[in-house]
């Protein structure tokens, strides 16, 4: 399989009957496999709910390494809607001018540490600290930060041998516990002092609600940011004429972008516990047992994407979920949206050629489904443009 293409591993199953099967750790689990089921069934937050047990609806469960809910995704409304309001506009800050001037400039600087190495290996050397710097902004705290999360390597509760690792999600948490007194103590202009500050329902946020978002805010968008820069990399080596084109056209770069997160969809799935008793695609459903919204798989479903395993940089028509869909749609959706469309622009302009040296693939073990889902290791020579 050349390095750029990634699999739809759930084709069989999704035209046969919509639906696929997996056991997570016992814990068995339909998995909606369409895209107007997937989006069907997201729509409903009475009967398929986010607000169980923390770290249920994650694939695969976190149950066992955390009891922190990670808010507001571990909730259903009206609750959920009343912690999102007084996120969003924080998480709105990516459409301001500075913070896109200052994203430019990381992009930039990360460009620039690639062309002073002969061979480089992008998943730990360039997608991994891009991904640390660029949420320095997020968080409006210090650059030298990126550092401490850069150590932590590129998931804060999997290690290289340890899928579910809980002393690396206890350093995540004493971490956040430090930053969270330090900013009380000095309150200032950073994510954890806006929160401290923040009120929902009349009432101020608790301790161990901020350490909730800040979860979130440093788990959700990590791994799956780290691979959808490591994908578009291996894309662009095996596309030369594509950078061209954007080069060219730079307008093409809004249609571009959505055309490879879809294409790559860096979360496959989705947790959600039903209600109860219930159908799902046909099939029984018990009340408390674990569904997900394959992300992945909807957005290779041939009834709403022409050629869907092609990737089409300028597809007009793409209602992909690859951030999710409803009610929970991604809130650092517009973050990674400006993150990726500088860097493409950036690798357009500044990039002639990508050599991929080698390639070990991330291949995820979903029951029966096997998927490419990004890389373990992609080592590449970057040819700049004269
Ligand atoms: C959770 C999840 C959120 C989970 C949007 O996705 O991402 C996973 O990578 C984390 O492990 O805890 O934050």
């Amino acid at each position: 399989m050349p390095h750029s293409e990634f699999n739809d591993p759930f084709k069989e199953a999704r035209e046969k009957d919509g639906i696929g099967e997996m056991v997570d750790q016992g814990d068995p689990m339909l998995m909606v496999l369409g895209h107007e089921d997937v989006k069907a069934y997201a729509k409903d937050h009475e009967t398929f709910r986010s607000g169980a047990t923390p770290g249920r609806i994650v694939v695969p469960s976190e149950e066992k390494i955390r009891d922190i809910r990670q808010i507001p995704f571990e909730m259903d409304p009206p609750e959920h809607t009343a912690y999102r309001g007084a996120l969003e506009d924080w998480f709105r800050r990516p459409y301001q001018k500075e913070y896109d001037a200052a994203l430019d400039k990381i992009v930039a600087q990360s460009l620039t540490e690639v062309f002073e190495h002969d061979v480089i290996e992008i998943v730990t050397e360039f997608s991994l600290r891009l991904q640390s710097n660029a949420l320095t902004l997020l968080l409006n705290v210090p650059d030298s930060e990126a550092k401490t999360w850069i150590s932590w390597g590129t998931h804060v509760f999997r290690s290289d041998d340890n899928p579910l690792d809980s002393d690396k999600a206890n350093v995540l948490f004493q971490y956040l516990e430090k930053q969270i007194n330090k900013s009380a103590d000095h309150p200032g202009e950073d994510m954890y002092s806006v929160l401290l500050a923040a009120e929902v329902n009349g009432k101020k946020l608790t301790k161990e609600e901020i350490k909730g978002i800040m979860t979130l805010t440093f788990a959700g968008g990590r791994d799956t940011i780290i691979n959808a820069v490591t994908n578009t990399i291996a894309y662009f080596a095996e596309h030369p004429e594509s950078l061209d084109t954007i080069k060219d056209d730079p307008k093409l770069i809004h249609k571009a972008t959505e055309e490879l997160i879809r294409y790559f969809s860096p979360l496959t799935h989705m947790g959600r516990v039903v209600e109860e008793d219930t159908q799902v695609c046909q099939h029984a459903a018990k009340a408390n047992s674990k569904i997900s919204l394959c992300w992945a798989s909807a957005n290779r479903d041939e009834r709403v994407f022409e050629a869907p395993n092609e990737v089409k940089l300028d597809r007009s028509k793409n209602p992909h979920v690859a951030f999710g869909f409803g009610t929970h749609n991604c809130l650092g959706a517009h973050h990674t949206r400006k993150l990726m469309k500088s860097l493409i622009l950036q690798l357009a302009k500044k990039v002639k050629q990508i050599d991929v040296i080698d390639a070990e693939e991330n291949i995820e073990e979903w029951g029966s489904f096997s998927r490419k889902v990004g890389f373990e290791k992609l080592n590449v020579r970057f040819h700049p443009r004269e």
